[in-house]
């Protein structure tokens, strides 16, 4: 029998709303994979809705994760999400440092913001924090916000056309990300996704199937983080993400899930498996 993979995902667990560590464990799960979790902090519930119960992790992240090196664990996947505070940009790195070997894929997702703002626990501090886990990562999957955010380059509404978001990208790689995809590009009211490897530039433009639900980067950053774990070629697994929350938004719209209330990616989770 094969060895069985598996990825440490670095996120907060927010107890409603289908996001980060919620969905990062059923799908990574669904594909295979151990999943296994730190959280960055508790929540009831997402901080897109009006009110939440938030409890930062910091404080308990290195006694958490300790106990980890005395059971002498590796993986062969990281996967980064939302932070809890500024702090926690050190402590992931530490992390990476002491559970990463040379075959270990880590994939940074800087949650930090969408449709031009940054969540309602993002500061200025923090993201500039973010900017320092690029270089350490192999994969990152930024929103179309959060790669303005990185680059320091303003965001606007509307269509973005394809010399704009080569500069974007240009400018990440700059930073020093390896695997880039920049997610939920507008365009010809089309939804696009732009990949940038050292090998590769490449717009892919998918129709929209309805409503912009919250979570949906989260369900994306994990398939891809569980993909590149699998050997999977970076451009189909791209494809393969989108597709899936394609398909997830599509339903979601059809079953009146709210849009806070992040994707039912429970009904279809079987195509990942
Ligand atoms: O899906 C991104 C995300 C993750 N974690 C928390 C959030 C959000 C977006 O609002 O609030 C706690």
């Amino acid at each position: 029998m094969k060895k069985q993979k598996r990825i440490a995902v670095i996120n907060d667990f927010s107890g409603f709303g289908r996001c980060s560590l919620t969905v990062s464990i059923p799908i990574i799960s669904a594909m295979k994979i151990q999943c296994c979790a730190v959280p960055t902090a508790i929540l009831s519930n997402h901080t897109g809705y009006d009110d939440y119960f938030f409890d930062d992790y910091t404080d308990k992240m290195q006694a958490y994760y300790m106990k980890w090196e005395k059971l002498g664990l590796k993986f062969d996947g990281i996967y980064t999400g939302f932070l809890g505070s500024e702090k926690q940009a050190k402590i992931v790195e530490d992390f990476i440092e002491r559970f990463s070997d040379e075959n270990t894929v880590v994939t940074v997702d800087p949650v930090m913001g969408d449709n031009g703002k940054t969540y309602a626990t993002i500061d200025s501090k923090l993201c500039s924090e973010v900017k320092n886990l690029i270089p350490v990562s192999d994969i990152i999957t930024p929103n179309l916000t959060e790669a303005c955010i990185l680059t320091d380059i303003e965001y606007h509404e509307g269509d973005y056309d394809i010399h704009e978001i080569e500069n974007i990208a240009r400018k990440l790689k700059y930073l020093g990300a390896k695997n880039i995809v920049i997610t939920g590009i507008q365009k010809n009211d089309n939804i696009c996704n732009f990949i940038l490897t050292d090998d590769k530039s490449k717009l892919l433009e998918y129709p929209v199937t309805g409503s912009s639900h919250a979570g949906t980067g989260d369900v994306f950053a994990s398939i891809i983080s569980a993909d590149a774990v699998n050997g999977i070629d970076f451009e189909k697994s791209v494809k393969k993400s989108a597709e899936f929350v394609s398909k997830c938004v599509e339903l979601s719209d059809k079953m009146n899930i709210p849009v806070q209330d992040g994707v039912c990616f429970e009904e279809i989770l079987d195509l990942l498996m």
